[in-house]
C-alpha cells in the first residue's frame, strides 16, 4: 500500500458520498452492510477444509447445478443481513427462483435491491482456487411503501447504481465500482476492516492474456475459432501469441483482467448459443466494472449494460475486458456474423 494512512472502506466511502450534497448515506450504508456478509463469508471460506464442509449439499440450485454447502451459507448470509439492514427492499440471487422481497416497515421505505451470485466459480472450492460473491445495487422503479417487484431487478446494466465483488483469493478483497469509478480494499486481518489498497482501478487498453474455456472449442464457430487462432499466432510487434489463463472462476479470471488487462470470453456456442454465465448476477456486474475502469464488455451484439433483460435468470454470451482486445475480438466475431 502507497499511501501513508490506511482508510479504511467505509471512511472513503462516506467520503465519496460527501460529493453529492443530496446523497442520503444509504447508498454508503448498503456496501458496508456487503463488506460485512463477505466478512463472514470470507471467515467460513477460510475454513473450508477444516469445517468439514467441503462437498455437495445435495440439493440442486434453479440451473440445474449441485449446491455445495458453502452456497447455502453465503447465500443465506446475504440475504439475513441485507434483510436486516434498512437500506434493501429487496433481493434477487442466483441461487433462488425468485426475488425475495422485504416486508417490513425499512425495507418496504428503502429505495434500493441488491442481486448477488453469493459465491461464484464454487466447483473451485474443493481445489482451494480463488472464489468470489458478486453484487449489484439498482435504485427501485417500484413505489416506496410497496414491496418490490420484479421489474425492480429486470433492468439494463446501465441503470446500475454500484456493483462490485470480493474476492477470496490469496488475500480477501472487496472491488466495487460507482459512476465516479473502481476501488480496491484488501481485507486487514488484524482490524477486520477492508482497506483501501488499490485506487482508481483502470483496465489496461491492452493485455498479453485471453481467457477462456478452450476445451469447449469444438462447439465454437468460425469466427470464434478465428479470434482463438489469431490468439495463439505468433506476431512480435503485436505481443502474440497471447498467454492463455482460465481458472474458471468468473471472479478470479475478471480480478486478474481488471489489474493486468486482457479478455474474458463466455461465448455462446452450437449446443448453448447464449453461453453460460447468468446477466443480472455476473455479466452486468462486472460489465459495470469493467466498463468504469475504462474496458468493454459485449455480448458480440451489443453492449452488456444495454441488454433489456426478461427474466432473472437470463444467460448471455460475453467478451469483457481491455478495449482494444475486445474491439479486436469482435471484428472476427462481426466478420463472420456478416457471412453467416
Ligand atoms: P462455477 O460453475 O464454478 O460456479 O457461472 C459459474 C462459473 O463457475 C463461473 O464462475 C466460471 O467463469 C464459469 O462458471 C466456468 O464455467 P466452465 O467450467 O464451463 O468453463
Amino acid at each position: 500500500m502507497s499511501q501513508s494512512k490506511l482508510i479504511t472502506m467505509d471512511e472513503f466511502t462516506i467520503q465519496e458520498t460527501r460529493k453529492f450534497p443530496q446523497a442520503t448515506g444509504e447508498l454508503s450504508a448498503l456496501l458496508r452492510d456487503l463488506g460485512l456478509a463477505g466478512k463472514i463469508i470470507n471467515n467460513q471460506v477460510r475454513r473450508a477444509g477444516l469445517a468439514d464442509i467441503l462437498g455437495q449439499h445435495g440439493a440442486t440450485n434453479v440451473q440445474g447445478e449441485e449446491q455445495m454447502k458453502l452456497d447455502v451459507f453465503a447465500n443465506d448470509t446475504l440475504i439475513n443481513i441485507l434483510k436486516n439492514c434498512t437500506e434493501c427492499a429487496g433481493i434477487a440471487s442466483e441461487e433462488n427462483d425468485d426475488h425475495l422481497s422485504y416486508e417490513d416497515t425499512y425495507s418496504r421505505n428503502s429505495k434500493y435491491v441488491v442481486l448477488f451470485d453469493p459465491l461464484d466459480g464454487s466447483s473451485n472450492i474443493d481445489v482451494n482456487a480463488s472464489i468470489g460473491t458478486i453484487f449489484a445495487i439498482y435504485r427501485r422503479v417500484s413505489p416506496l411503501g410497496e414491496p418490490c417487484t420484479q421489474e425492480d431487478f429486470l433492468q439494463k446494466g446501465r441503470n446500475l447504481m454500484a456493483a462490485g465483488y470480493i474476492i477470496y483469493g490469496s488475500s480477501t478483497m472487496m472491488v466495487y465500482a460507482t459512476k465516479l469509478g473502481v476501488n480496491g480494499f484488501t481485507l486487514e486481518p488484524a482490524i477486520g476492516e477492508f482497506c483501501l489498497s488499490h485506487p482508481n482501478m483502470k483496465c489496461p487498453e491492452k493485455g498479453k492474456i485471453y481467457s477462456i474455456n478452450q476445451g469447449n472449442s469444438v462447439k465454437y464457430d468460425e469466427g470464434m475459432m478465428s479470434y482463438l487462432t489469431y490468439c495463439m499466432e505468433s506476431n512480435k510487434e503485436e505481443g502474440r501469441p497471447y498467454s492463455q489463463r482460465y481458472i474458471g472462476s468468473m471472479v478470479a479470471d475478471m480480478h486478474r483482467t481488471l489489474i493486468k488487462g486482457g479478455i474474458f470470453i463466455y461465448p455462446g456456442d452450437k449446443s448453448a448459443p447464449k453461453g453460460k454465465l447468468r446477466l443480472l448476477y455476473e455479466c452486468n456486474p462486472m460489465g459495470f466494472i469493467i466498463e468504469a475502469a475504462g474496458g468493454r464488455a459485449t455480448t458480440g451484439s451489443q453492449d452488456v449494460l444495454d441488454v433489456q433483460p426478461t427474466e432473472l435468470h437470463q444467460r448471455v454470451p460475453i467478451f469483457i475486458g481491455s478495449k482494444n482486445m475486445v474491439d479486436k475480438a469482435m471484428e472476427f466475431v462481426k466478420t463472420h456474423q456478416a457471412v453467416s
